[in-house]
């Protein structure tokens, strides 16, 4: 008898930043995982995580409605169907659930690591095949303070951690924030790539401004200057500066990939599992954007070591990441409900090997920082 899904387990884990980490729209001090644990009747366990940041604050789902909308209703569109079936399974959340990306990427990332384990075949084989074994990632500085930023940069860069850095702007008066990207840049002048995310935070004339001095400064990449919904703006930036613009929260999956490439986009996109609802819509995403000439960056919505590994194990099937990635969520949290942690070093990370994920819980950990 072929296996069926007997039980979908969800659990909010909270897990302290090393640092404040300040956004447009939030500061965190804490990431909280909704950790799936899914378990089908051969005995075998898939992992998920779903991640957002600052609560309610990046978008519709909270770390709350993503364990509750599980629980009480894709949870039970899953069990007692038969477990292999990802496509389908995956099909079935959407026919009967609208919206609640984020909780179906957890469920399908738990769905592949169950059927990668059963297969004895690493995620990245269930989704094409890995082209590669060491992605590129950056590092973001967000401490909201220039030089505890350029200290980290140079921390980093020493390392042998990461030479890209993306810079968190919008919260403050463009000015001081032109400033302050400025001042990074110039200190590390050709050492490293810099690039800003503005997280929707200006209209289209701010949007103007702070590009021009941005460019001027040497940025490599202006991520989602305007809210996400503004294609018509985005386009006419993309059109209108050197410096290219990667769009982030205005690209959830292929369908909004496909709006904004017929509007005349020519800029990048990132892919996030959280956006598209899994691995396997991201991946959708990315045949679009290759299909129009647009160049990728795999995103993150600072997921810890479960939902960052998903997110490798998808970016590693593609020819090309023209713009690297910025897996390091595991990096910012102080410490890990994983036995293993991810091997980052010479600015990246190794795909990890072994069925499914590749990733196995600490269970100790894990009971340390459950919410009860
Ligand atoms: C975002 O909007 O890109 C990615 C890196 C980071 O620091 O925040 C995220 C979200
Ligand atoms: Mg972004």
């Amino acid at each position: 008898m072929s296996s069926v899904i007997e039980s979908i387990e969800t659990l909010l884990v909270d897990l302290p930043t090393i640092r404040p980490h300040k956004l447009s729209m939030t500061t965190m001090a804490c990431q909280t995982l909704v950790i799936v644990r899914l378990r089908d009747s051969d005995g075998i366990e898939g992992l998920g995580e779903g991640t957002t940041i600052g609560g309610l604050a990046y978008g519709p789902e909270s770390p709350e409605s993503i364990k509750r909308n599980i629980d009480a209703y894709l949870a039970p569109l899953l069990i007692g169907q038969p477990a292999g079936a990802v496509a389908a399974l995956r099909a079935r959340l959407d026919r009967h659930a609208r919206g609640n990306a984020i909780a179906k990427s957890a469920l399908e990332t738990a769905l592949l690591d169950a059927q990668g384990k059963r297969l004895g075949l690493p995620m990245a084989e269930l989704l094409g095949g890995a082209r590669h074994d060491h992605l590129p990632v950056l590092w973001t500085l967000a401490s909201g303070d220039t030089a505890r930023d350029i200290d980290e940069a140079f921390q980093r860069l020493e390392q042998r951690r990461h030479c890209d850095f993306k810079l968190k702007i919008g919260a403050n008066a463009v000015d001081d924030d032109v400033r302050h990207v400025a001042a990074i840049k110039e200190a590390l002048g050709e050492r490293a790539s810099v690039r800003v995310d503005v997280n929707q935070a200006w209209d289209e004339s701010t949007a103007v401004r702070g590009i021009a001095a941005l460019q001027a400064a040497g940025i490599d990449l202006i991520e989602q200057p305007i809210p996400a919904r503004e294609h018509a703006g985005l386009v006419r930036l993309a059109n209108r500066f050197e410096v290219p613009m990667l769009a982030d929260e205005a690209v959830a999956d292929a369908r909004d990939g496909f709006a904004l490439a017929a509007a005349g986009f020519n800029g990048a996109y990132a892919l996030k599992i959280a956006k598209a609802g899994g691995p396997r819509g991201a991946l959708a995403l990315a045949q679009v954007a290759q299909a129009a000439g647009i160049g990728l960056y795999g995103g993150t919505l600072l997921e810890g070591t479960i939902g960052t590994a998903a997110s490798l194990h998808a970016w590693a099937t593609l020819p090309e990441l023209a713009w690297g990635s910025e897996m390091f969520g595991p990096l910012l949290l102080r410490d890990d409900i994983v036995a293993e942690p991810l091997a980052y070093g010479e600015f990246g990370v190794e795909l990890p090997k072994g069925p499914g994920l590749g990733i196995a819980l600490d269970e100790d950990k894990l009971a340390h920082y459950v919410r009860r």
